[in-house]
């Protein structure tokens, strides 16, 4: 299939927009929890419920805590929150990889019901804090007390189980655990997983049933997928000797960026509910510290990942790059230079943006304008990025980031992902996060 990008929707009213926002949610809404798509994806994904919790504590805050709650309920002992939690309910296949592959109940310390065994960036704190923010008392008050403790066992499965530097820092196993699972930044490390496309032959991808195949990861990119994931799964997902076990060690700069604004966003939660926020703060200021340290390119003026195995940064010129943003205490002299970074001709941040943020350096030779993470605009990114420009005094930067991308949603509808030069809407037609976040943004007026 190679559908040609089409522009749906086409919103003329604030409140047209809006409401279908709020339509897209309730129809991807699921007893305790919210699918990110029906046909693409769904069961429960970990880093779009926070996503999804921020736009819906302002229109059904009742359903943001629900949100995180269920998550939540599926958190192993070890304080890994998985990065699918399936739903017991669909036929097998309904996702591929399904429960039979990931096998967690087989796994120590996992939860009855079956989830993956891999993490995702933990933006969850920022997101309760965030819904608290929005709709605080009563339930927001009892919300935060609850999850604070599972939010403080998130991180500290982090930095107990997968700082396999030892430098401060969070390692990731899999590219899924970025959440931008086949951009570039991850082709080096990924060259070096040992696997051949056509194991795929042996099962049956859902994605491509679902959505145009050049827009995806390719059959190598998912059979090098499958063969991390065997990897980690032999081992019980059992996080000792990672460095013995594991093909694929990352440290990527949006994961520890998330890292750290989750401490910073604990220490406001902990304030709220009468904790000590002084921990907190301290794990911020040395996650900063390590990520400037470890990540930051005085060459380039952005964040890296870091591919432990090889032991040197990975030159990709990735959005991922730019999240550091979102650190309010990200010194002064990287903050400056991301911001020449995200307006330079890769990124074209702007007071008036020409064009969507796109997920990848738009001069680079390896830009695939329909391809997922390689190219095309996602609100997630932007709306972080988006976030980190007004932590560090650039309000018009922000105010034309937010106004592109209302103006995605309002022209498209909304979509997955967006075609970065035209804004035509790609992927799935009604995905969650894209709703939730346009929610965000509309009443999120500087
Ligand atoms: C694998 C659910 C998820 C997002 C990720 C996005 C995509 C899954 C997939 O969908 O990943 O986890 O099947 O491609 O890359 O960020 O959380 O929306």
């Amino acid at each position: 299939m190679t559908a040609a990008p089409t522009r749906t929707g086409g919103f003329t009213t604030l409140g047209a927009l809006s409401q279908h926002a709020v339509t897209t949610l309730d129809a991807n809404w699921e007893h305790d929890h919210t699918v990110p798509s029906r046909t693409l994806y769904p069961h429960q994904w970990s880093w779009d419920s926070a996503f999804i919790a921020i736009g819906l504590a302002h229109v059904r805050p009742e359903r943001a805590w629900r949100e995180l709650a269920s998550l939540f309920r599926a958190q192993w002992a070890d304080g890994r929150v998985p990065h699918i939690v399936f739903n017991p309910a669909l036929r097998v296949g309904a996702y591929f990889p399904g429960p039979e592959l990931w096998r967690s109940t087989d796994a120590q310390g996992a939860p009855a019901g079956h989830t993956s065994g891999l993490v995702q960036p933990p933006v969850h704190a920022l997101a309760a804090l965030l819904a608290y923010r929005r709709a605080p008392e009563p339930v927001g008050l009892t919300a935060l007390h609850q999850l604070y403790p599972a939010l403080v066992a998130q991180q500290r499965y982090l930095a107990d189980r997968r700082d396999v530097a030892g430098d401060g820092l969070v390692c990731i196993v899999h590219p899924w655990e970025s959440g931008l699972d086949n951009s570039p930044a991850w082709d080096d490390p990924m060259a070096a997983v040992p696997a051949e496309a056509a194991v795929m032959r042996a099962y049956r991808r859902h994605d491509t049933a679902h959505a145009d195949a050049a827009h995806r990861p390719t059959d190598l990119d998912y059979a090098r997928y499958l063969a991390i994931v065997a990897a980690y799964r032999e081992h019980g997902y059992d996080d000792r000797d990672l460095a013995d076990n594991q093909p694929f060690l990352v440290e990527c700069p949006l994961f520890n960026a998330a890292y750290g604004a989750a401490e910073h966003a604990l220490a406001e939660i902990a304030a709220l509910i009468g904790a000590d926020p002084g921990p907190h703060r301290a794990r911020a200021t040395q996650i900063t510290e390590a990520l400037v340290r470890r990540l930051y390119d005085p060459a380039t003026g952005t964040f890296q990942p870091r591919d432990v195995r090889a032991g040197r940064l990975l030159g990709a010129r990735t959005v991922l790059g730019l999240t550091p943003l979102i650190l309010p205490d990200l010194p002064t002299r990287q903050a400056d230079a991301l911001v020449v970074e995200a307006r330079s001709a890769r990124f074209g941040v702007a007071a008036r943006m020409d064009r969507p943020l796109p997920s990848h350096d738009r001069t680079a030779a390896d830009f695939e304008p329909l391809r997922y993470w390689r190219g095309p605009s996602w609100l997630n990114i932007g709306w972080l990025v988006r976030r980190g420009l007004l932590a560090h005094g650039h309000p018009d930067l922000a105010e034309g980031l937010r106004q592109s991308m209302i103006g995605l949603v309002a022209g498209a509808g909304c979509h997955e992902y967006f075609h970065p030069d035209t804004g035509a809407g790609l992927g799935s037609a009604a995905f969650s996060w894209t709703a939730a976040l346009v929610l965000d943004l509309l009443a999120d007026e500087e």
